[in-house]
């Protein structure tokens, strides 16, 4: 799980606030070449990891854990992962990703662990490592004390459904491109309406889909049926 080691996460797990521990299921293979994949019953192109190198595995992973932790199992049959997903699993003490390589893992042994499947979207990948790495991302983010800013967690994209606002830094003016005069008016009431006004015309340009979870007050609805009128 290298790639956590660095930035936001790694100094995470420096300062003890995560622990990430990654378990080869090639070691708890049952035969002597160290395999763990083989032919799928019923024939097809492909091969399958065992249930039993993954039932091992598991266990031994289970055997620390303190109570019986949920497992995700990576899979594009799982459900779509989501912000809301994120906030649910990072209510757990611990949790078990597991990822299969191949065609997949016999269904056996996922029947027996797996309490969650989940699809980091439409796609097919070599591997569940890389959708596991994403979620431990996301969820990681939402630990207490990851962030730095912990309002940042809360008042980002999808927390209310809508996409962010534009943002400026320095310089007021780059290559005759100016920040909106009313973010430098010092202003802050109008400049929460302005911004909210800009996440609302965004996600109805960008992600219509997601506008309509949202929660947007008469007055928003009027706004935004008079900018679309616009388009
Ligand atoms: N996989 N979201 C692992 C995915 C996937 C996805 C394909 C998972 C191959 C063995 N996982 N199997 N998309 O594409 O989670």
């Amino acid at each position: 799980m290298d790639g956590l080691n660095t930035s936001i996460t790694g100094r995470a797990i420096a300062n003890g606030l995560l622990s990430i521990e990654a378990v080869n299921i090639r070691d708890f293979a049952v035969n002597k070449h160290n395999r763990v994949d083989d032919y799928t019953y019923g024939g097809g192109a492909g091969m399958l990891m065992q249930a039993e190198p993954v039932y091992l595995a598991y266990k031994s992973v289970e055997e620390q854990c303190k109570v019986k932790p949920r497992v995700i199992y990576l899979s594009p049959q799982g459900k779509t992962f989501s912000q809301n997903m994120a906030e649910e699993f990072a209510k757990e003490e611990e949790l078990v990703f597991l990822c299969g390589h191949y065609e997949g893992i016999d269904e056996r042994v996922l029947e027996e662990i797996v309490t969650d499947y989940v699809s980091i979207g439409d796609y097919v990948l070599t591997g569940g490592e890389l959708p596991a790495m994403v979620m431990i991302d996301a969820v990681s983010r939402l630990v207490p004390g990851v962030l730095h800013n912990n309002v940042s967690a809360e008042f980002e994209t999808f927390q209310d459904n809508l996409l962010e606002y534009p943002q400026y830094t320095r310089p007021e003016e780059w290559r005759g491109k100016k920040v909106p005069e009313i973010l430098l008016s010092g202003h802050h009431a109008n400049i929460e309406k302005w911004r909210r006004e800009q996440s609302i015309m965004r996600t109805a340009k960008a992600r219509p889909d997601l506008l309509e979870k949202a929660e947007l007050t008469e007055k928003e609805k009027k706004i935004l049926a008079n900018y679309e009128d616009l388009w």
